[in-house]
């Protein structure tokens, strides 16, 4: 079985939650508290020597880390339904959106979050090296988030999903993103009308709550 790195309250592997759910597939799940430092331990450190979550392990013992390396390896061995693409093209407009919505969208964020919070003090960066806040970043994340929302919004106006017509990783990407805007109280706005159809049309799949 599959055996998943975890922390339930992060949007990272939330992500790989998420589209494990939506494949439907089981797998051992191993909470690493990030709250008390335990992914810099001995322990989950040999498991990643990135200190990150998720880390997927394989059946026959081989990690993998980040989540669109964990999504394609799931895609591979468990192709339906798909949520990376039929056919090339499929493929690349997903990868090329969930991109967007991973450095666009979820990197603003963090930039805020991990800038300012008094929990990420000398934690700015995920990762196993220790580096200082610059909180005058936060101000660009939150305007970089908002540009974002709006290209979102006006791009939802015209696709019913993000990648198209059909669910998608990218899907997962941007929903994670728009609920992990709600821990820097900057929500997409109530005018961005077709991102928020959208987005409570993602969040009623049962997936959602993995
Ligand atoms: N690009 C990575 C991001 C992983 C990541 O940033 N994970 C965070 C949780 S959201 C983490 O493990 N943080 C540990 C820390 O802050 O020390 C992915 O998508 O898998």
């Amino acid at each position: 079985m599959l055996t998943l790195y975890d922390y339930q309250a992060a949007p990272s592997p939330r992500r790989a939650r998420i589209f494990l759910a939506e494949k439907g597939v089981e797998y051992d799940c191993k909470q690493v508290d990030l709250r008390t430092g335990e992914q810099l331990g001995p322990e989950f450190r040999a498991i990643n020597p990135r200190c990150a979550v998720p880390a997927l392990v394989t059946e026959d013992g081989r990690t993998i880390t980040e989540n669109v390396a964990i999504a394609s390896y799931v895609e591979s061995l468990y192709s339906e339904p798909p949520l990376m693409g039929r056919d090339a093209y499929e493929r690349a407009h997903i990868l090329e959106w969930n991109w967007r919505c991973e450095f666009e969208g979820l990197a603003a964020v963090a930039e805020v979050l991990r800038n300012t919070s008094p929990h990420m003090k000398g934690r700015a960066m995920t990762g196993a090296r220790n580096i200082e806040q610059l909180p005058e970043l936060a101000a660009r994340g939150r305007e970089r988030l908002q540009y974002f929302f709006e290209d979102l919004d006006e791009h939802l106006s015209k696709s019913p999903f993000i990648a198209g017509d059909n669910y998608s990783l990218a899907d997962i990407t941007a929903l994670v993103c728009v609920d992990f805007s709600a821990w820097i109280k900057s929500s997409p706005s109530d005018g961005l009308k077709a991102l928020h159809s959208w987005h409570k049309k993602v969040s009623d799949r049962p997936s959602s709550q993995a």
